[in-house]
This record gives structure tokens, sequence and C-alpha cells, in this order.
């Protein structure tokens, strides 16, 4: 959770067309340019130097950056998204990547996974099995983090659920946030959990980012359990996201 950069790619006005799971309503571009902002501005004001991409118009979700890539010290792994919308945001996100990282990897057909449903904690790599990540998206990228000495376990996104990590989120080495939903597979058995509040579980997708964890915003019977546990938290407002089914982690590739 000690990072140094951070990229995010700015929404396009095709935003209105992003994937949704269920239709609550347009997003709109200006309040998400807004909120976009406010975010970048969280992660930069940690210190952190954060490289803003710019908009991307054929691929509407592509502001989803987590979901093109994993960033390990080794080197990236670019991913090979699961929804057929999104599988260009990959390579349109390798260039980028080279001129970062001298090592990077390349998931091929017929695997796919999607960054979201990956958590690296401080002792393992967890990957959630999804509509958009397959067995051998797990297994490509473990044949991968294997040779860098990670260990890689696979779990269960809940049914209906977009991602793992729409469900959890690492807030330290060893302290996980997750819904009640997702922490009943014992899945983070061995880890100290929070749970979202009861009605909140819209609120498991944050990031620790140094010093702070950004959280979406209106959720404020976690927030209060998060700084009761001693977390500094930055709100960040997040309804235009939403609506795709996006949150904190989804917004930036983190390293
Ligand atoms: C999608 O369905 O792919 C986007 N509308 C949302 C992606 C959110 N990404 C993430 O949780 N990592």
């Amino acid at each position: 959770f000690r990072f140094t950069h951070a990229i995010t790619r700015r929404p396009a006005a095709s935003i209105t067309h992003g994937l949704r799971a269920i239709d609550t309503g347009t997003p709109d571009l200006a309040t998400m340019q807004a909120h976009h902002a406010a975010y970048t501005a969280a992660l930069r004001a940690t210190g952190a130097t954060v490289i803003e991409l710019a908009p991307l118009d054929p691929y509407p979700d592509s502001l989803f950056v987590e979901d093109t890539a994993l960033c390990l010290p080794q080197g990236a792994i670019l991913m090979r998204p699961g929804a057929p919308t999104r599988l260009g945001e990959a390579a349109a996100m390798e260039p980028h990547l080279r001129a970062i990282y001298s090592t990077v990897h390349v998931i091929e057909a017929p695997a796919t996974i999607e960054g979201g449903d990956i958590l690296v904690t401080g002792r393992e790599i967890l990957v959630g099995t999804s509509a958009r990540t397959n067995d051998a998206g797990i297994a490509a990228l473990n044949a991968i983090t294997a040779r860098w000495g990670y260990s890689l376990r696979r779990v269960q996104t809940p049914p209906g659920v977009l991602h793992f990590k729409t469900d959890c989120a690492l807030l330290d080495a060893t302290t996980i946030l997750s819904t009640e939903r997702l922490a009943a597979s014992g899945c983070f058995a061995g880890y100290d959990l929070i749970h979202t509040a009861p009605g909140e579980e819209a609120a498991a997708n944050v990031i620790r980012f140094n010093d702070t964890v950004l959280m979406p915003a209106g959720f404020p019977a976690t927030k209060d359990r998060l700084t009761a546990a001693g977390y500094q938290v930055t709100e960040i407002p997040n309804t235009e996201c939403a609506k795709l089914d996006g949150g904190m982690s989804c917004l930036s590739l983190r390293f």
C-alpha cells in the first residue's frame, strides 16, 4: 500500500455507453470529470506521481484502468479483459507500461482476467473467479507470478458481484475491508477483517494509498469503522462511476 506512482485515464464522452449490471441512470460527463479530478488530486496529495492518460473515446470503460494490468515491483502484466468491449483497453495501456517497466508480460487468449479480480496482500495474491476472470486467466497469471516468488490463491467472487475487489480492499499488509457476504466464504481466514456496515456493501471498494484510505463518499457507518480503527479516510464523490459499477480501485494502476 506504499506507492510512488499511479496511472489514471480521464473519462471520455462515451462513458454514457459504459457497461453496467443494472441501469440506474446515465453518468454525467462533467460531474464524472469533477469526481475524477478529486480522485487524482487525492492520490497526488500523498506525494505520489500521477500519470494521467488522455480520454479514449472508443472505449467507454477505459477510465477503469485497473482492469488492464497488474503492476508489481518485478514487472507489469497486461490483463486480457473478459468484457469484449474492453479487450482493446489492455493494448492501449501497453506502451505506457513499456515506458516504465523493462519487463512486461501479456496474458494471451483464451485466458481472460481483469485487474479488479486481483488483490495483492502482504503475503499472497488472491484472484477471484468471476464472469470476467476464468481459470485459464488465473493459471496464466500464476505462471508469471510464481516465478517472481508469489503464492497465488484462487477464490470465488460472490455470484452477481462484478469483481472480487468490488467487495473487498487491502487496508494494510494483513488487514482487509470486506463485505460480510464475501467474508462469509472464509477466503480471508488468517487476516484481520473490518466489515462494511450493513447496507453499505458499495463501500468495500476503497484503496489504501500511502497514508490515506480513499473511499467513496456517502457511507458514514463504514467510514466510522475505518476511522475508529485508526485509518485516515479521504472521501471521494463516486455517484457517476457507481452507475457503471466502478469505484476507488478501478480508477488507477498503483505501483
Ligand atoms: C465494467 O463493467 O467493466 C465497468 N463498467 C466497471 C469496471 C470496474 N472495475 C473494477 O472494479 N476494477
